[in-house]
């Protein structure tokens, strides 16, 4: 039997997914032949033949597909059903091996529950992966030092994924998350090599950052647009100043694109957030979610302009009641 496993790439849940769908099919129908595809957002259908060149093929914590090859789906993003007909095919099939819960934290834990109440098939020796997959997933840090300092194995691991673009490492990483203890996995020397750079640049955003930054009324913003394209650690504006309310942050991202991120404090309680930062990007063509929302701008000047902007509504009167969400 072989089996293809379509699953978000570069991210942790994805991988987690990965391994626990394997674990599952292993035991459910003695498979073997599993090849791994990651997959990454684009628009229109992001799927292609080769795809689906398999017995079974699966996609997992990523888009749906109505190709009558794709025969089982789990995933939890609001965004499975883009293209038209999508959730009325989900709706209509009869199956029984294709779930979608938009409510679950991650696809793994989401993979682990209905593998056990459908097919009474228990991943509990997984308990390690699926509880970190549940944590990254829908960052539930405890405190913003934990993803800053990354000190942690599993964290060491979502780093190394999150930056892997190499495909002959995405397999050998997602056999080493179902057979290696993470403590072990992390130490491994594909991933310490891979970990080193990357590491070291974080360490420099981390003080590049702190240099940097403004806070006004409770709002934290910086501007990095003179350094090189590339992505940062999230969390490190909040493991500065783990008091503020807001973080409005203008970067050159990957591919020299200039991005506005407004996120509100995820430490803070959630009814205490005033403002529904997604509506506030959306004249600039932004979007996202109302805890966190993005945009990105091809001028320079535009860009500080918006920035200014928001960080000035921020200051001001609330766009929604207090609480609403
Ligand atoms: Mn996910």
């Amino acid at each position: 039997m072989s089996v293809n496993v379509l699953h978000h790439g570069m991210c942790f849940d994805g991988a987690a997914s990965a391994a626990l769908f394997t674990a599952f099919l292993r035991r459910q129908a003695g498979a073997e032949g599993f090849r791994y595809i990651p997959k990454d957002h684009c628009p229109g259908d992001p799927y292609v033949n080769a795809d689906f060149d398999a017995d079974e093929v699966v996609g997992l914590d990523f888009r749906y597909s109505q190709d009558a090859r794709m025969t089982w789906f789990f995933d939890h993003h609001r965004s499975a059903f883009q293209l038209a007909g999508d959730r009325e095919h989900f709706e209509a099939d009869r199956s029984g091996r294709k779930f979608h819960d938009a409510s679950a934290r991650s696809c793994a834990g989401y993979i682990a529950r209905v593998v056990r109440a459908e097919f009474a098939v228990d991943l509990r020796d997984h308990a390690e992966l699926i509880r970190w997959a549940e944590l990254i997933d829908s960052a539930a840090f405890p405190d913003p030092e934990m993803p800053v300092r990354l000190d942690e194995p599993a964290l060491r691991l979502m780093t190394f994924v999150e930056s892997n673009s190499d495909p002959r490492l995405v397999e050998r990483f997602i056999r080493d998350l179902l057979e290696a203890p993470m403590a072990k996995h992390a130490r491994a020397g594909y991933i310490e090599a891979a970990l080193r750079p990357r590491l070291e640049q974080h360490a420099r955003d981390i003080a590049l950052i702190k240099e940097r930054l403004a806070i006004a009324e409770g709002i934290l913003s910086f501007a990095l647009l003179d350094e090189p394209g590339r992505s940062y650690n999230k969390f490190i504006p909040y493991y500065h100043h783990p008091e503020v309310r807001y973080v409005v942050g203008l970067i050159r991202a990957p591919g020299d694109r200039l991005k506005l991120t407004a996120g509100y404090n995820p430490w803070l309680p959630k009814p205490e957030r005033e403002h529904n930062l997604a509506a506030l990007l959306e004249p600039f063509g932004g979007g996202g979610h109302p805890f966190v929302a993005g945009c990105t701008f091809d001028d320079e000047e535009a860009a500080l302009r918006a920035q200014r902007t928001i960080i000035g509504q921020l200051q001001g009167a609330p766009t929604e009641a207090r609480g609403q969400r």
